[in-house]
């Protein structure tokens, strides 16, 4: 890091939501005794009688998987948001509204034991196509503003199966976290015609200090404000507002950095790494929303070990969030794992 916060207790804007990363880098040396929760393991099947994700099993509600043979969506059988919109509470200081919406999962392959980092690169390309048709589909209908595509992995993340799937919730209104991006976003846009992240972007590819990744299309870096121990973010370098821009091109470009970024996640403590991760790009309200760049958000627990994450409690709960290693110490240590997953570098010296 070129200033002299290196060694020092400092806080970092997060331009993006105007709230602010306490960061602590003088205390990575601190013991630590503390829970160690067990390495995600890869299931050693690639199908499994039991898994309500894979072909032609029935789900938990009575529905029956077809037998699919690439990726595969279907409605939630317990969503999260209804499709009805019912009443709403306006009783002094009790407010609420009814929330309406659609919720899908999307299995990524009917191979039980695939996860990103060691699916073909145009196994991946399917992923995103189907990333683009729900966004397309759900966006376009009239009460759905804002279509969230994410992926929980790994059971630390809460993720209920390991077969290969993310989720992805549509909705009327627009979630907070979203909201914040949208607002600092559209007045940066309206201040300078320039998208607030292309800006960014091109500080830091001169600054070169937190970079991870880079091809044609896409950088992987670790921002400056990230709260999340290895937290990364995927960016495109020119003007993209959703994935729908993405040239077929873009797309292969997006699945090989896809692919490479969580190759250098699994090999970083030589276990499936966990994470969510989620796209944030234009709102589907019909309005213009040209002030978006799309993006890609790795939010991964682990802070020192397979074993050991990142608590999000005390002045975390009560203040806001901190951080020990440095974005710069996390980039370097990313970008230097090794680009060929771990359990095929073992198979290569067999
Ligand atoms: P995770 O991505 O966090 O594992 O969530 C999986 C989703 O799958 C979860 O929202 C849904 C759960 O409601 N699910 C079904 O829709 N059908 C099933 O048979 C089991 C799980």
């Amino acid at each position: 890091m070129k200033n002299s916060l290196n060694n020092t207790s400092h806080r970092r804007l997060n331009i993006l939501t105007g709230e602010w990363v306490l960061v602590s880098p003088h205390r990575t040396k601190r013991p630590w005794q503390g829970k160690k929760d067990k390495p995600q393991q890869i299931p050693q099947v690639n199908y499994d009688a039991n898994c309500y994700l894979c072909p032609g099993n029935e789900r938990a509600g009575g529905a029956k998987n077809p037998n699919y043979t690439g990726t595969f969506s279907f409605k939630n059988d317990y969503a999260a948001l209804l499709e009805n919109p019912h009443d709403t509470v306006n009783e002094g200081l009790l407010q609420a509204e009814s929330e309406s919406g659609i919720c899908k999962v999307i299995c990524y392959s009917p191979n039980h034991n695939l996860t990103l980092p060691l699916m073909e690169v145009n196994a991946i390309v399917d992923v995103i196509t189907l990333w683009q048709k729900e966004y397309s589909e759900l966006g376009s209908k009239t009460d759905i503003n804002h279509v969230q595509i994410f992926e929980n992995k790994g059971a630390i993340m809460g993720c209920s199966n390991p077969h290969p799937h993310g989720q992805v919730w549509a909705q009327r209104s627009i979630p907070q976290e979203v909201q914040k991006k949208n607002t600092q976003q559209k007045s940066y846009w309206d201040k300078n015609k320039r998208t607030l992240l292309g800006d960014y972007l091109q500080q830091e590819l001169n600054a070169k200090e937190r970079i991870v990744l880079e091809n044609e299309t896409f950088v992987v870096l670790v921002p400056y404000w990230a709260v999340w121990p290895f937290e990364t973010m995927i960016l495109p370098k020119r003007h993209i507002t959703s994935i729908l821009e993405l040239t077929p091109q873009e797309v292969a470009d997006y699945a090989s950095i896809l692919k490479a970024l969580t190759i250098r996640y699994d090999n970083l403590f030589e276990t499936s790494f966990p994470y969510s991760s989620g796209i944030h790009q234009g709102l589907t309200n019909g309005k213009d929303n040209s002030h978006w760049l799309m993006h890609m958000s790795f939010y991964p627990p682990l802070l020192r070990s397979a074993e050991v994450k990142k608590f999000m409690v005390g002045y975390e709960m009560f203040a806001n969030p901190q951080r020990d290693i440095t974005a710069e110490q996390a980039a370097k240590r990313l970008k230097d794992c090794a680009s060929v997953h771990y359990q095929k570098q073992k198979t290569n010296f067999n």
